[in-house]
Order: structure tokens, then C-alpha cells, then sequence
């Protein structure tokens, strides 16, 4: 594959600088190959071709529908490399690779949505406004808002990609496309397939680095209109800081620590199923995780119990190998980050339950066993901060009202669930939740046509559905004076 060049205006070029970095199989530590590393020089040209592509090539001007048949080639680029890209997933992110086949096909999906949304927006780009002074006409247009950047990150690298790149071809922008460094092949693999899609040059670059080099010459560059951006708080803060500056348009999809509200009434299967998908799923590395999980105290230790019975079942083990449900932390970094979270949990009083240490029998690989905390301080580190990993803190509560301010006090808002076999009371909890996605019975499936993003420091704006595509998409009122009478 094309690991060492970036995908500038539809051709596969060596870095200016020719810088290199190395991307790193998380599961064994093995190096998997050498990435270009795109300097501002690389982005400067690929914001240069994106800009050029949209100002005076033919894409912004065609229809959704022309915009649509290539995004469903996309969609059916990647299905028909669906196993390969996963196990190029597995390898780099260190996923189980059930979970990795999924996101193939969730990446697919977003497209074929998208295609439609194109498609549609044919017939409702233009439409009348009544006004109160009849002597003008008013219509109003959407169009696309010009050249968008994508700074996306490692816990879905092509999911993520999807989210950003389908939309926006949708509205009929063009796009420069910054992977994370730590897992950037499918996204390179995505160009690949754009490019036998024979999407015209200059609309989609992709172009890998890291982040101080590439991915901020990319947020502060003059001529990007738009930024999308997917990743931590406080590179999702000097991103809007780079986009002050131009007054840029930015969506914010960043960090979260969302709780799980469980009711004394609910099933404890399915509590037990829920809140260990809830934060076990992708080893905990998604930024909806509910890492954060309130029991009513009548079913707090039968819960906690079970909990860790099923935690000591889960396999552990490299992501390609088929029974496997918990891989590796994507590297190094992460992972000293989470064993040291861990650490300041237990010197906070927080009760571990299970788990808390690289499993037995693993030298290699960057694994930590699943972990439970029980009676974890409300004040404490690891009940506040985003751990990303495989580590749950849970705490007892009396009332519904103890519950959900106890839910609520938290610098972020994007994901939030409850659990109870009482309807009324699920519906009353949503309500006061302050989340952008809240679950009732449930947590994290997450479906392309609903809105996704943050309350609070989780983020701006939202993702996916006809939000994903109005993030790309400008509105434009057209006044027309209608009337022979002098104004
Ligand atoms: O994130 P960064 P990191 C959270 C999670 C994790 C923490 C750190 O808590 O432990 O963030 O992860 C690019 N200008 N999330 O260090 O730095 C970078 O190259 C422009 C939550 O990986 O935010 C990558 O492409 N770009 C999250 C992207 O930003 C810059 C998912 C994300 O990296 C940049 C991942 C800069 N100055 C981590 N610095 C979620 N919300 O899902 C870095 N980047």
C-alpha cells in the first residue's frame, strides 16, 4: 500500500521534507510499516488542490445526484475490501476483529446515508420564505461551505473518517483529511478507493503526520473554511483557538465520561450485559464510554458481583484471533495512561473489584485486564477524568434525584443512560440528563440517521444524519424586490 506518500490532488506523492514515522501493531509491539510524515509544506499544497478543486473545479456545482454516485462506489469500495481493512484495523488499533468487520460495514453504510442525503437535497437546496412585506421575494439556498479539514482520530480511524468525509462529499465540499498517527493505514486505504471511485483531483486529500506538524498547519491554514475535528479536549481546544483566528466554522466531537444510571428494578442481565458493553467495548476507547455507572443501592452488590463474574470471562487476547473480545490499548502512551489512572484510583480509596493490571501470560502487547471499581469518591480522579480504556467506576445511590445530579456533575455531556423496568421514570431521567445521546435500557448503539455530539466540553455541534450534512452546508438567503412601486 501506499504507506509512504500522501494523497495530494489526486496523486500518491513523497512528503517535501520527506519525513517518515512508524506505526506500531499494539497487540505485539511489532512494527507494522513506515508512514509519511506530510509537513505544512504537504498541507499548504493539499489545502492549495482542495481549494482550487472547489473554486474552479466542477464539484461543488453538480448535483447530489452526480455526488452520489461516487459516494456509493466508495461505500462499495470498502465492502468489497471488507475483510482486508478490518484485519489492517485489527493490526493497527489492535480492535477484535468482529468489532473492526462492523465498523467496515458501519463506514460503508455512512456513505450509501449520505448518498441518499445528496440526493435529496437536489429537491430541497432551494425553497420560498414567506415574508411579512410582500414586495419582496425571498428564497432560501443551501450550498457547500468550501474547503473542509478532518483531523480525526485512533479509536475508529475509518469509521471516524466516514463521519466526516461521506458528509461532506454530500454537500458537495472538498476535503483535506489528517488520520491520527497512531493508526493511519485504513485511512490511506480509503484514498485508494476514492481514487478508483474516480472521485475528480483535488476533492478528497489525505494526508498522514502528526499532529504538531501536520495536524495544526491544517487547523490554522487561511484558506480551509471549515474544520471537523474528532479527539481530545484539549487538542480539540487549541484547534478552536486556530479557527478563532480566521473565524472558521468548527464542529467539535471531544471527550466524555458518561454515566449509566441503573434502577433497583432493572433485569440484572441485562444491567450486567449493558454496562460491561457500556465500557468494555473497543477496550473502552470510545468517547461515549459509560465509564461512569450509578447503582440504586438495593442491587448494588449483587450487581457488582456479577459484573466481575462475567469480567473474568472475557478473552483477552490479539484482536485477529477470532474468540477474542478485549484486545490491546493502542499503544504505549494509552496504555501507561490507563495503568496509571488505575493506580490513582486505588490511591483515592476507590475499592477495585477486579482486573487493575496487564493480564498474566502477556509479555508482549499493550493489554490490560478488564477493571472494576466499586464505592469510587465522587471527588476523586478516576470518577471525573476520561481513563479511555477498560476501566469502570461504579457508585451506589438512594434517589432518583441523588442519581441524576450526581449524573450530571461533570465538565462533559455526550453520552448518558439509564436503566429501570419504569418507563415514566427512564423518560423523566433523559429529560434531566445533560447529554447530547442519552439510552434508555442501553448504551452506545449508535445509528448514522441520529444526531451525534456533546453538551458542555464534549463538544460543538453534531454529527451524523441531516446534521452531519448541515455541518458541511452554508445558508444563503436570496432577496429580490418584486414590485413595480418605487422603494
Ligand atoms: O488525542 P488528540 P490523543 C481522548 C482520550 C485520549 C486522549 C488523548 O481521552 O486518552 O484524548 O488522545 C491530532 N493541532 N480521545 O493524544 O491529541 C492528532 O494527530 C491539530 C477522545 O490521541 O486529540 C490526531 O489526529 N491536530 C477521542 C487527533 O488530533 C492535532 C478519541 C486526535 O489526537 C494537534 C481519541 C494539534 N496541535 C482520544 N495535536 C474521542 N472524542 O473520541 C494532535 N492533533
Amino acid at each position: 500500500m501506499n504507506s509512504n506518500k500522501l494523497y495530494i490532488n489526486g496523486q500518491w506523492v513523497a512528503p517535501i521534507k520527506g519525513g517518515t514515522f512508524e506505526t506500531i501493531n499494539p497487540a505485539d509491539e511489532t512494527l507494522i510499516c513506515q508512514v509519511a510524515a506530510a509537513s505544512s509544506e504537504d498541507i499548504d499544497t493539499a489545502v492549495k488542490a482542495a481549494r482550487s478543486a472547489f473554486d474552479k473545479g466542477h464539484w461543488p456545482k453538480t448535483s447530489g445526484a452526480e455526488r452520489a454516485v461516487f459516494l456509493r462506489k466508495i461505500a462499495d469500495g470498502i465492502r468489497a475490501q471488507r475483510k482486508p481493512l478490518a484485519e489492517l484495523e485489527v493490526k493497527d488499533n489492535g480492535k477484535p476483529l468482529t468489532e473492526a468487520l462492523a465498523d467496515m460495514d458501519d463506514s460503508a453504510g455512512c456513505f450509501d446515508f449520505y448518498a441518499d442525503l445528496a440526493e435529496k437535497l437536489d429537491s430541497n437546496q432551494e425553497y420560498p420564505l414567506s415574508l411579512g412585506d410582500t414586495r419582496f421575494k425571498t428564497k432560501i439556498r443551501k450550498e457547500p461551505i468550501g474547503v473542509a479539514g478532518a483531523i480525526i482520530p485512533w479509536n475508529y480511524p475509518l469509521l471516524m473518517a466516514a463521519w466526516k468525509v461521506a458528509p461532506a462529499l454530500a454537500a458537495g465540499c472538498c476535503m483535506v483529511l489528517k488520520p491520527s498517527e497512531l493508526t493511519p493505514l485504513t485511512a490511506l486505504k480509503l484514498a485508494e478507493i476514492a481514487d478508483m471511485a474516480g472521485l475528480p483531483a483535488g476533492v478528497l486529500n489525505v494526508l498522514t503526520g502528526l499532529g504538531k506538524d501536520a495536524g495544526a498547519p491544517l487547523a490554522e491554514h487561511p484558506d480551509v473554511d471549515k474544520l471537523a475535528f474528532t479527539g481530545s479536549v484539549p487538542t480539540g481546544s487549541r484547534i478552536m483557538a486556530a479557527a478563532a483566528r480566521d473565524i472558521k466554522n468548527i464542529s467539535l466531537e471531544l471527550g466524555g465520561k458518561s454515566p449509566f444510571i441503573v434502577f433497583a428494578d432493572s433485569d440484572i442481565e441485562q444491567a450486567v450485559e449493558w454496562v460491561m458493553f457500556g465500557i468494555f467495548f473497543n477496550q473502552g476507547q470510545v468517547c461515549s464510554a459509560t465509564s461512569r455507572v450509578l447503582v440504586e443501592r438495593p442491587l448494588y452488590e449483587k450487581l457488582l458481583a456479577c459484573i466481575a463474574q462475567q469480567a473474568a470471562k472475557i478473552t483477552i487476547g490479539n484482536g485477529i484471533q477470532e474468540d477474542t473480545l478485549l484486545g490491546p490499548i493502542v499503544n504505549k502512551s494509552q496504555y501507561d495512561k490507563v495503568l496509571a489512572a488505575i493506580e490513582k484510583g486505588k490511591q483515592q480509596n476507590a475499592r477495585l473489584v477486579c482486573g487493575g493490571k496487564r493480564p498474566a501470560g502477556f509479555d508482549k502487547g499493550y493489554f490490560v485486564e478488564p477493571t472494576v471499581f466499586a464505592d469510587v469518591p465522587e471527588d476523586s480522579f478516576i470518577w471525573n477524568e476520561e481513563i479511555f480504556g477498560p476501566v469502570v467506576a461504579i457508585r451506589p445511590f438512594d434517589s432518583e434525584e441523588e442519581a441524576v445530579q450526581s449524573a450530571n456533575h461533570s465538565r462533559f455531556g455526550l453520552g448518558a443512560a439509564v436503566m429501570s423496568k419504569d418507563s415514566m421514570r427512564c423518560e423523566r431521567v433523559a429529560r434531566a440528563l445533560r447529554a447530547g445521546i442519552v439510552w434508555i435500557n442501553c448504551s452506545q448503539p449508535t445509528f448514522t440517521e441520529a444526531p451525534w455530539g456533546g453538551y458542555k466540553q464534549s463538544g460543538i455541534g453534531r454529527e451524523l444524519g441531516e446534521w452531519g450534512l448541515n455541518n458541511y452546508l452554508e445558508t444563503k438567503q436570496i432577496t429580490r424586490y418584486n414590485s413595480d412601486e418605487p422603494w
